[in-house]
């Protein structure tokens, strides 16, 4: 068995930018409470915290900032949670694909930190309740790639 190095999760140098859906808003604000904290305790240098009205949204406000090349990452909090209509499946595989894409189009982390449940407890329970937090999870996530990526840097 091979051991898995730990990750450097020294924010110190690293800039974020998080963006946040309103959409079930009682579940993005406590991701974005989750996000804060981690920019906090690790020492993210910079972060800037961008709204926007659903997840849907989320690809195209992440594209634009990443093509600042200001930010190490971009965090991208959402929820998305199952109802009647098949709406939730358009918005949650747009959301999933329009982030990989915007990471892999402009070669700057995007993290996925989009919920997607059946119901409200669920996210709730995955946004500071008995599951964690994954917006905290997201930014930690984002440190450890804005540091691998500066490491991989070719030029
Ligand atoms: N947006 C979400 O973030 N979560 C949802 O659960 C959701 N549902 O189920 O409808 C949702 N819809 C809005 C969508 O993201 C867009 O904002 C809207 O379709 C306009 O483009």
């Amino acid at each position: 068995m091979a051991e898995i190095p730990a990750p450097d999760l020294d924010g110190a140098g690293v800039r974020l930018a998080v963006v946040v859906s309103r959409f079930n808003e009682g579940v993005t604000s406590r991701l974005l409470a989750g996000a804060l904290e981690a920019v906090r305790k690790h020492g993210v240098s910079e972060h800037e915290v961008v709204v926007v009205p659903g997840s849907f949204e989320l690809p195209l406000a992440a594209k634009r900032l990443a093509e600042t090349r200001r930010y190490d990452a971009i965090v991208c909090l959402g929820a998305v949670i199952r109802h009647e209509t098949d709406h939730y499946e358009h918005v949650a595989r747009e959301a999933a694909a329009g982030i990989q894409r915007t990471a892999l189009e402009t070669g700057v982390p995007c993290i996925f930190g989009v919920l997607t449940t059946d119901r409200e407890e669920q996210a709730l329970e995955r946004a500071g309740g008995k599951r964690g937090n994954k917006g905290f999870e997201a930014v930690e996530f984002a440190i450890e790639m804005a540091k691998l990526m500066r490491g991989l840097r070719t030029d």
